[in-house]
């Protein structure tokens, strides 16, 4: 029976993605715009918990104040009449022309300094709207020219410019945290901070650092051939899981953002298994909103992309039963425990143990028969893998 999504799922949509029109580079739109008040009404029928939005999604890049302010009233009758929430919103730093070498790290200075105040002025709709996480994705912070870019002073633009934003929203006591959304390459020939690990690095190096986390993309690592779930694990493993973007991505190719689950499923099962189960009680490890940055194929009509919407929460709720599933069976529990899997969370020195009692323990060198290890019996990592594969097909 195909799970129904509800509000209490907490799946959101970026507006950029039911309101894809279809451009892509090689081709104009395919579907007229879609009205913000709309997609509202549409998320909520489908069971959404939320929306989340750019700046220029909402109102045009360069609108007046007025036609923006429209816009904007527009949207919160639009969410009382729904009860739809705002957990996040970002802003466009890639679009317009004036980003064309980038936002905060442009080498062009003005530029910089008039992507801070659009951020700025961004954050503070958010607030206004009640929300908790502030994207930034650095789609145009990059180069396709080697010599054209220092790295160092664009990451150290970059640092001053996220300091001044956390500094911004301490002064003002708001209660919102950044979260950065790593990207390997498109538009850019090389984007700044590629990867989780990148933004990691780049996280430790902040002001106040405990602002800042990640908002990985299950495409982005998956463009550079890395294991999606295996990220979000790291960025579990230091805290840093503050949001996450939900899609598909059929290998080493231009970004696809293909309906959750419509590409690489295991990988798709063991991330929503490392969701839902790998709390340290067994529960959710991660609480936030399941949100999905994706986009509906040109190739199809509105009905096709509330068909894709709701696509994305089913997949999901459908790989969070087979993961219960997965949990729960008996012969699972047996499997793991031959692979050793539990053993790998038992610290490998005992409770107090000095190097020098390592050292003094003959069990651990002088009396190890590592040679006992060839034709010994193995992990059944195969026969895991196995198990899995028959509880996300649906066979046991
Ligand atoms: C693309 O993956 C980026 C932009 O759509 C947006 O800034 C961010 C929000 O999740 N993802
Ligand atoms: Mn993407
Ligand atoms: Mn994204």
């Amino acid at each position: 029976m195909t799970p129904t999504p509800t509000p209490a799922d907490k799946f959101t949509f970026g507006l950029w993605t039911v309101g894809y029109s279809g451009s892509d580079p090689f081709g104009g739109p395919t579907r007229p715009p879609l009205d913000v008040v709309h997609a509202v009404e549409k998320l909520t029928e489908l069971g959404a918990y939320g929306l989340t939005f750019h700046d220029d999604d909402l109102f045009p890049f360069g609108s007046s104040d007025d036609d923006r302010q429209k816009q904007i009233d527009r949207l919160k009758t639009a969410l009382a009449d729904t009860g739809l929430k705002v957990p996040m919103v970002t802003t466009n730093l890639f679009s317009a022309p004036v980003f064309k070498d980038g936002g905060f790290t442009s080498n062009d200075r003005k530029v910089r300094r008039f992507a801070l105040r659009k951020a700025i002025r961004q954050l503070e709709l958010g607030v206004e709207l009640g929300t908790e996480t502030f994207v930034m994705w650095g789609g145009r912070e990059g180069a396709e020219y080697d010599s054209a870019k220092d790295i160092r002073a664009a990451l150290e633009r970059y640092r001053e410019a996220v300091n001044m934003l956390a500094d911004y929203v301490t002064d003002k006591g708001y209660d919102i945290r950044f979260a950065i959304e790593p990207k390997p390459n498109e538009p850019r020939g090389d984007i700044l901070l590629p990867t989780v690990g990148h933004a990691l690095a780049f996280i430790s190096s902040l002001e106040r650092s405990e602002l800042f986390g990640l908002n990985p993309e299950v495409g982005h690592e998956q463009m550079t051939g890395l294991n999606f779930a295996a990220g979000v694990a790291q960025a579990l493993y230091h805290d840093k899981l503050f949001h996450i973007d939900l899609n598909g991505q059929r290998g080493v190719k231009y970004d696809q953002d293909l309906v959750f689950g419509h590409a690489d499923l295991h990988n798709a099962f063991a991330l929503v298994d490392l969701l839902e189960n790998g709390g340290l009680a067994g529960g959710p490890s991660y609480g936030g909103p399941r949100h999905f940055d994706y986009k509906p194929s040109r190739t199809e009509d509105e009905t096709g992309v509330w068909v894709s919407a709701k696509a994305n929460m089913t997949n999901y709720l459908l790989l969070k039963e087979r993961a219960a599933a997965f949990r729960s069976d008996p012969e699972v529990q047996a499997a793991l425990a031959a692979a050793k899997v539990p053993e790998l969370s038992v610290p490998t020195l005992s409770d107090g143990e000095s190097y020098e009692q390592l050292l003094a323990d003959r069990s651990a060198w002088e009396d190890f028969d590592a040679t006992s290890y060839f034709g010994a019996k193995g992990y059944g990592f195969v026969h895991l893998q196995q198990l899995a594969t028959e509880h996300l097909l649906g066979a046991r």
